[in-house]
């Protein structure tokens, strides 16, 4: 996209197409005050289109003097508008004919369609909003859930730009205090050693001001992406301990077979249910087991694939037989995940005892005994899980500022940069390489807000918009 043409005008239908009560369409540019007096006839002819008020009246084919629609029209003057640029909004009748009417007249009249995401691209570009606030304004259209709303609009109020301008301004004053020193230095004689700035002092203020509070930041990450895209449970364990139930029981429907024979199920199964307010996709998979024939080792192999995706692991044992060796395969697999082990069966007499798991895998892993077809144990398991995988972490997230994937990328290029600066600073190493380090963290978080003029990121950030947004 051109840029040089910022000068124009652009418009496009900002909701979307097709027989609603009403349509939105709007414009921004230097031109927009000059189109509004043209195509639009106010029921008042004296009418001046004051600033940031609605009037109405038609819009007029000024060739044809032809009425096309009813409106109400609004003419905002730059600056206090979306785009800090001129702006037009007509509200007209929604239908394809009339939108696309309107719209052909407006480009008859020199004013081009925007591409998308144009609009706040212009808001970014003219310095009213950062890049995450405009990757919010995507973040708001697309939340789904409450909380994930809740997180995005944290953003658009600019809460990660102020932290982010803070931590810039402690780097920058580190920098100039250490590179004082170095000019200090040059202009020494060889006369004797002279004490360097104070780098424990240095350190530890980096530390608390910075560091720190950066960490916290990169902490909610994961928390934030549960609540923003949901969560994804995975159901393993080798054949016929319940996988299959379990999944049924948790949906509240018969949605697997279900049979006594081991190696049931042999594809992966999806489906999805709420828990507490949050999408959860489930997967039940084919069972772990030794000697597979042909079709399950396939089903094993998208078993393993699935816990690489998974938020949440639930590993079935069936607790009314005794421990096997393909139990630890299983263990195998999921050990490196975040898992819950689930003893399942014990309406029938057990077979070990639950110490037995604790010994055979070493494990922080909490261990419930239950069966699946006691829906009170179904309940206190889905009590846990909605504590501990969705209240506590939104619990975390409602003071945390959550970065997304692009943002949490660089905070950690930042992180890093500042690790090996505060190394650097300990084992009193030349002050330009310190300032170097700093230098480093400060263009991540420059990156973070857009200030670096890289057009490919703005196309890939902006693109990902509606047009009209
Ligand atoms: N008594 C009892 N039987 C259970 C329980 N859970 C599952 N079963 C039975 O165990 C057998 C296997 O259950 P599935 O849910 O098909 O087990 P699976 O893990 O999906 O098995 P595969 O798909 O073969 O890997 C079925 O006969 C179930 O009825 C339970 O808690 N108690
Ligand atoms: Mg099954």
């Amino acid at each position: 996209m051109d840029f040089r043409l910022l000068q124009d005008t652009i418009c496009a239908i900002a909701t979307p197409v097709g027989e609603a009560g009403i349509g939105l369409i709007r414009t921004s540019g230097p031109g927009s005050l000059e189109l509004a007096r043209k195509i639009f006839k106010p029921r008042r002819p004296d009418l001046r289109l004051k600033s940031h008020t609605l009037h109405y009246g038609w819009i007029k084919d000024p060739v044809s003097g032809q009425l096309i629609d009813e409106v109400l029209l609004s003419f905002m003057a730059a600056p206090s508008t979306y785009t800090r640029e001129d702006t037009v909004e007509i509200n007209c009748h929604s239908g394809y004919a009339v939108l696309d009417r309107i719209v052909q007249l407006i480009l008859a009249n020199g004013v081009r369609l925007a591409e998308p995401g144009e609009f706040t691209r212009r808001a970014f570009l003219n310095g009213r909003i950062d890049l995450s606030q405009a990757e919010a304004v995507v973040e708001i259209i697309r939340s789904r859930s409450e909380q994930g709303l809740l997180l995005a609009n944290r953003h658009l109020r600019g809460e990660l730009r102020q932290v982010i301008e803070t931590w810039r301004e402690t780097l920058l004053q580190a920098q100039t205090t250490i590179e004082a020193y170095i000019d200090f230095t040059d202009d020494l004689s060889e006369e004797g050693e002279e004490e360097g700035p104070a780098y424990e002092t240095l350190v530890s203020g980096l530390s608390d001001s910075v560091f720190t509070p950066l960490l916290s930041v990169l902490n909610s990450y994961d928390e934030g992406r549960v609540l923003r895209e949901g969560l994804t449970i995975v159901l393993v364990g080798k054949p016929n301990t319940g996988k299959s139930s379990m999944l049924n029981a948790l949906l509240g429907k018969d949605r697997a077979i279900v049979a006594a024979a081991p190696g049931t199920t042999r594809d992966v199964i999806e489906d999805s249910f709420l828990l507490s307010g949050v999408q959860v996709r489930i997967l039940d998979t084919a069972g772990i087991r030794n000697r597979p024939d042909e079709i399950e080792s396939f089903g094993i192999e998208r078993t393993l694939r699935s816990v690489s995706e998974a938020d949440v692991v639930l590993w079935l044992i069936d607790n009314s037989r005794q421990l096997t060796s393909e139990d630890m395969k299983v263990y195998e697999a999921v050990r490196d995940s975040r898992y819950l082990v689930l003893l399942n069966k014990s309406d029938l007499p057990s077979a070990f005892p639950i110490e037995k798991v604790q010994e055979r895998f070493k494990g922080p892993a909490p261990i419930f005994r239950l069966s699946v077809k006691k829906q009170s144990d179904i309940d206190r398991l889905k009590t846990y899980m909605a504590e501990t995988f969705i209240r506590r972490p939104l619990e975390n997230c409602r003071s945390a500022i959550v970065p997304n994937l692009r943002q949490k990328v660089l905070l950690e290029s930042a992180r890093d940069a500042l690790l090996r600066a505060f190394d650097l600073l300990r084992s009193g190493a030349y002050g330009e390489l310190i300032s170097f380090e700093l230098e480093s963290a400060r263009t991540q978080f420059d990156a973070v807000l857009g200030w670096e003029n890289d057009s490919d990121l703005l196309d890939r950030i902006f693109s990902q918009f509606c047009i009209g947004k």
